[in-house]
């Protein structure tokens, strides 16, 4: 996966990734990530990238001209590469976009190349979002004031789902969001700490034990914290429950057996 991130901050990119898994990404060569400063396309002699909105308003906007001729630098970058620069998908960070979440991620890493365009100020020409913008994508329901942090937490979802990135000891499959359920609680050494100790079970040595301790302590925070995940995951695993209950019943009527014997 190579991510080509079109922004006035490029440092703020090639910083805010360069360390821990996604450094480590990077380094290995799993992903590439280039960040191309849109000032250095400006046609304008003082290098300004901003006007005012006609019609009035607050603020000043991104002009269609240096947009649009740093994403061309980049396809033709993408093309002389063997790549295949028409299909290229481009994303605007924008918090009028479609809310970003786990199975977006999991659908952008199957591209091999990615464009993340970073918006500014109050927002870039309507004209050039039309020309060349594929995706709009939020990642909330809040406004920041640029689409560098956006964009880089997009690159960290995505990175992590391409293979290779993350090692077995940063597994990427059983853990939240992967089937709706959020993570259950996890406990290292020492075995007591402030009076706590870490749960009986983990320490049993018996996996099946510790496997349905842990479905159950995901399926209760999640009901807690989020009611929403939780209906969802009930809907698809209805078995689940079903399960659950024959289970409950077999382990009664063995101990009404056991009752009786005595
Ligand atoms: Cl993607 N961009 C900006 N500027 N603000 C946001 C956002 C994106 N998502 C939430 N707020």
């Amino acid at each position: 996966m190579n991510f080509h991130v079109l922004t006035l901050f490029p440092e703020m990119i090639l910083q805010g990734l360069g360390t821990s898994i996604i450094g480590r990404a990077i380094s290995k060569g799993s992903i590439s990530l280039e960040a191309v400063n849109i000032r250095d396309y400006t046609l304008n002699k003082h290098k300004k990238v901003d006007d005012y909105p006609y019609g009035g308003g607050a603020g000043m906007l991104m002009q269609a001209q240096p947009v649009y001729d740093t994403w061309k630098a980049v396809r033709e970058k993408i093309r002389a590469r063997g790549g295949n620069e028409e299909n290229v998908r481009v994303v605007y960070m924008t918090p009028q976009g479609k809310n970003f979440c786990q199975s977006m991620a999991r659908e952008f890493a199957k591209e091999e190349d990615l464009i993340l365009l970073c918006g500014h100020y109050e927002g870039i020409d309507e004209r050039v979002l039309e020309e060349i913008v594929t995706d709009y994508v939020s990642i909330g329901d809040y406004v920041l004031t640029g689409g560098e942090l956006p964009a880089m937490v997009m690159i960290d979802a995505i990175s992590r789902m391409v293979p290779g990135v993350l090692t077995n000891e940063d597994s990427g499959e059983t853990e939240s969001f992967s089937n709706y359920l959020l993570e259950y609680p996890q406990y290292s050494r020492p075995e007591v700490w402030m009076d706590k100790r870490v749960p009986e079970v983990l320490l049993s040595g018996d996996h099946k034990k510790v496997e349905e301790w842990r479905l159950e302590q995901s399926l209760e925070k999640t009901k807690k914290l989020r009611n929403d995940l939780y209906e969802k995951w009930v809907e698809e695993n209805q078995e689940y429950f079903i399960k659950k209950e024959k289970r409950e019943a077999r382990r009664l009527k063995k101990e009404r057996k056991k009752g009786k014997l005595i």
